[in-house]
């Protein structure tokens, strides 16, 4: 029995079923661009920990600046007695979210609990209820984001019931829909003004690109069109960029590469290099609006995640990562391109800087919701690439997706070998 062999024993033992792990080798450290398992064997990483470790794993900076808080002080609690670097924090957030207004910033532990925050926020703010999300949405798996998000099996088979005034409507998909963006916008607000009617809306909610809901890139002026809407109409615009965010997508955030000023941005994942850190940015008055005490937690905007978070935004100017993003599409995408062209199942290269994606379908197949999806060969190339040492993610609401989220610190070496090991698994 190997290492890994072993723990995994004892976990299936000691670890709930209902917590899954995409592979069953357990990890002993880990760098920019690859993983190596307790036996030795060396992974590259196309997952970053779901968009998580854009600046790498155990960046040199976030491990100085850990090391340094932890030696400190660990915790007061903000709530309690308040400190210097969840201020630095919340000051990065409103300089570097869309939009040149006045903003500011509450700090949470989870991405789903800054949905849940934005969602207090907003209904306080406009003093409305309604909550538009769309088809595809991802937004976590507590009780009111297992509501916000659309797919069923595996996050909320079974856990029901689930929060009310949540109204789902349909997501440009353009290569499902063939819709121009300002097309499915219309049909997405006619049914919003039908079934909800305008003036209950306290916000409509929508991830950029679409993250675990198979990286789905709206047609543009999709998302410019739903916000000059919830403008019109006295809701709030929030963008989920948990996962499109920290300089994922080529720019900061997603929203800039629409032109998109949201009302509020929901913030995780690539902020603190690895440590739970979450936030909501939004206008300062609506961001205001809730009385002292109603927003918080105990852990929210720990110490130890905010000295991670200023050396992690630290490193993603020092090293432009956004440029870094970029590049990494310019090397990845062409890759992908021509294995589309050679593999008829290959229906679509989609996505935007280091976020990109392949959608898997039955050649020549189609049916009511446009080209048949084929997750059992999903499933076939990802547990191939797996055995090839490549830590590849899939993703999509028909699970016929997979997804490349490498950190933004790979090198280019590192990227092609993962490139030839994909082309020998296809
Ligand atoms: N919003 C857009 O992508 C987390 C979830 C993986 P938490 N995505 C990965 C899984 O199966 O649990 C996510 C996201 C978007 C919200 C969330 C939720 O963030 O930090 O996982 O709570």
């Amino acid at each position: 029995m190997n290492a890994s062999e072993d723990i995994h024993k004892r976990r299936t033992a000691a670890v709930a079923r209902g917590v899954g792990s995409m592979i069953t080798s357990y990890v002993d450290h880990a760098s920019g661009g690859t993983l190596t398992d307790v036996d030795g064997r060396e992974w590259i990483d196309l997952a970053a920990g779901i968009a998580v470790t854009n600046v790498g794993n155990a960046s040199p900076r976030v491990v100085e600046a850990v090391r340094r808080q932890v030696e400190r002080f660990t915790h007061t609690c903000f709530m309690i007695a308040p400190y210097e670097s969840y201020v630095a924090v919340c000051e990065q957030l409103n300089a570097l979210t869309p939009g040149t207004f006045e903003k500011r910033s509450a700090l949470f532990n989870s991405g789903a609990e800054a949905v849940e925050n934005a969602v207090k926020i907003a209904r306080h703010a406009t003093g409305r209820q309604a909550v538009v999300v769309f088809d595809h949405a991802y937004h976590g798996r507590t009780n009111l984001t297992m509501a916000l998000t659309a797919k069923a099996m595996p996050y909320k088979h079974g856990f029901g019931p689930f929060a009310g005034e949540i109204y789902r409507v349909p997501m440009s998909y353009p290569f499902r829909d063939g819709l121009p963006g300002a097309d499915a916008a219309a049909l997405a607000i006619g049914m919003i003004e039908k079934q909800v009617g305008a003036d209950q809306v306290a916000a409509v909610l929508i991830e950029p690109i679409q993250g675990e809901g198979g990286f789905i890139v709206p047609a543009p002026g999709f998302l410019p069109a739903i916000a000059a809407w919830a403008r019109a109409s006295g809701a709030l615009f929030v963008a989920d960029e948990i996962q499109t965010g920290f300089c994922r997508t080529g720019d900061w955030f997603a929203s800039t590469h629409e032109g998109v000023e949201p009302d509020l941005i929901t913030t995780a994942k690539g902020i603190a290099g690895g440590l739970p850190l979450a936030g909501v940015t939004g206008r300062a008055e609506l961001m205001d609006a809730v009385h002292v005490g109603g927003l918080g937690g105990t852990y929210g905007g720990n110490p130890i995640a905010c000295a991670a978070a200023l050396a992690s935004i630290e490193t993603m100017r020092e090293l432009d990562l956004a440029a870094a993003a970029r590049r990494i599409e310019s090397v990845l995408r062409p890759r992908l391109e021509s294995l589309a062209a050679t593999h008829p199942f290959i229906g679509e290269v989609r996505g935007r800087g280091a976020m990109l994606a392949l959608e898997i379908v039955v050649p020549g197949a189609s049916g009511a919701s446009g080209p048949t999806p084929d997750p059992a060969r999903t499933a076939a190339i990802q547990k191939a690439a797996h055995q090839a040492g490549l830590l590849l993610l899939t993703c999509g609401t028909y699970g016929n997706v997979i997804r490349f989220l490498p950190p933004l610190v790979m090198d280019d070496e590192t990227l092609t070998r993962a490139l030839d090991a994909l082309e020998s698994v296809l």
